[in-house]
């Protein structure tokens, strides 16, 4: 029973410290599953298009503005380039590249975690990962 307490007692202080900052050991765990961010234009095209067909929740082809996520509403004008008044896959995916090529400074066709902070640094919208869409996930339920 003791040892339970113990065992319970440096679970909690392991919790305690993560929340602070993690330890060298846990940074060198972290740095396994998220090596330096590298993401390919290729790679970006997918993700982009992924992200397209989980935000259509009715599945009609086109964003409105309430399916758009919200750090993206006061860019809909901006991405919804014939007024129409929805986005299209092309709309999205056109204005999406251009974020894309934006943040790729050195235009060498990756967008790298430092040019992903000095978009941030600029105030441009944090771009969607393939982290965040992965490409093995289930397809979202159509029914
Ligand atoms: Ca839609
Ligand atoms: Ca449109």
């Amino acid at each position: 029973m003791r040892v339970m307490i113990v065992v319970a007692g440096a679970l909690a202080l392991a919790a305690c410290s993560r929340a602070k900052e993690p330890s060298a050991e846990e940074q060198a765990a972290l740095s396994n599953y998220v090596p330096p961010f590298v993401m390919s234009r290729l790679d970006f095209g997918g993700v982009v298009e992924r992200r397209f067909r989980r935000l259509d929740v009715n599945n009609d082809d086109k964003l409105s503005r309430n399916e758009l996520p919200k750090r993206l509403i006061a860019r809909f004008d901006e991405i919804d380039r014939n007024k129409d008044g929805s986005i299209s896959n092309e709309e999205w995916s056109a204005w999406m590249m251009r974020r894309f090529d934006a943040q790729d400074i050195n235009h060498d066709g990756t967008v790298t975690s430092d040019e992903r902070e000095r978009a941030r640094e600029l105030h441009d919208p944090d771009l969607p990962t393939p982290a965040e869409e992965p490409a093995n996930a289930a397809a979202p339920s159509r029914n």
